[in-house]
């Protein structure tokens, strides 16, 4: 483990590197920002974050790298700059290059899964961190990027009023100005009670139903239901020019031919629940394990509908984004 002095000296090193817009600014001085993303927010160009969770933690090797890079390439087809963000070496970083995704993928569940309470610890021990969605919303709020996609987000376990297992997703949306684009959550959480929990404004595209991730419906209404990207853009511009301070969840099905499977995965669902509560796999431990569990019992239905719906998330937050940097002109 390295010296906590040499990796914070390390990282105040950094800020010679950094874009000059973003090098004296409290803690983003010690955010090591890529030359792309750097340009493109200060131009005022249209950007998405990506967290990496996903990518260690959420999708086997090697699908997990082939994922990340095709997410990035549809945001980018879409006209937005991908800025992927972990925590490399002790290092926060937004914009992540190719040797750099590749060297988190291959870590895989090694690399640590960082939530918001997580990020001084990676950092002080020089560690690599897969940044959760609260982390990521964190950094991404920090540089200036208001809008982040994802797969899903984490929420309420199911029987939470005795476990207390609330994902620091919800209290980040609570605390950070940050849209996010997500499928809902899994159905593996309580998904009235993640909703009742959030507190913040969320939407649904093109639907009327909060979605649960594999399936379009999950029996919850959403009071506001959302249309188009511009539609979407002008609620986050709404949401930031009012300085409300709180996130938005903007809530995304998953694609009606990937839907189909959605029943099969259910039922595996079930399995791997019991199965996680025999074998007492709690806290942060347990969505990875049940992603795990749920993929080797669908024969890999899941993980193709995950990646399948993550990838549309990316073309919906891009096409967002674009519109975003629009009315900003
Ligand atoms: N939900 C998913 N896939 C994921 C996650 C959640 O369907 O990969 C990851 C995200 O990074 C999310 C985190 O922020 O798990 C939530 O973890 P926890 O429940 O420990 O807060
Ligand atoms: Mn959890």
């Amino acid at each position: 483990m390295a010296s906590s002095s040499s990796a914070l000296s390390r990282l105040s090193n950094l800020r010679g590197h950094l874009h000059p817009s973003h090098s004296n600014k409290g803690g983003v001085g010690f955010i090591k920002i890529s030359p792309e993303v750097s340009e493109a927010l200060s131009n005022g160009h249209a950007v998405v974050a990506l967290e990496s969770t996903i990518i260690s933690h959420g999708m086997p090797y090697p699908k997990n790298l082939e994922t990340a890079r095709e997410v990035e390439a549809v945001v980018r087809e879409n006209g937005a700059v991908p800025a992927t963000i972990a925590i490399l070496d002790g290092i926060p970083c937004v914009g992540l290059s190719m040797e750099e995704l590749e060297k988190l993928a291959n870590l895989g569940p090694k690399a640590q899964k960082t939530a918001r309470r997580d990020i001084a610890h990676v950092v002080a021990t020089g560690g690599n961190g897969a940044t959760t969605v609260s982390a990521t919303m964190f950094f991404a709020s920090m540089v200036g990027i208001p809008l982040f996609v994802t797969g899903g987000i984490g929420g309420v376990h199911r029987h939470g009023e005795h476990t207390m297992d609330i994902s620091s997703d919800l209290t980040e949306l609570g605390r950070t100005p940050v849209a996010v684009i997500s499928a809902g959550v899994k159905s593996i959480l309580d998904v009235p009670r993640t909703l009742e929990y959030l507190g913040v404004c969320v939407a649904a595209y093109r639907t009327n139903e909060f979605p649960a991730f594999f399936s379009e419906t999950s029996g919850c209404k959403v009071p506001c239901r959302i249309d188009t990207p511009e539609d979407c853009a002008q609620l986050i511009d709404a949401n930031l020019k009012l300085e409300l301070g709180t996130g938005i969840l903007i809530a995304v099905p998953i694609p009606k031919e990937h839907a189909a499977s959605g029943r099969l995965i259910e039922s595996a669902i079930k399995r791997a629940l019991e199965e996680a509560r025999d074998k007492n796999i709690i806290g942060n431990a347990a969505t990875p394990f049940l992603l795990a569990r749920v993929n080797e019992l669908t024969g890999g239905a899941s993980l193709a509908s995950n990646i399948a719906l993550v990838k549309n998330n990316a073309l919906v937050g891009a096409k967002i984004s674009v519109a975003l940097a629009q009315i900003k002109e």
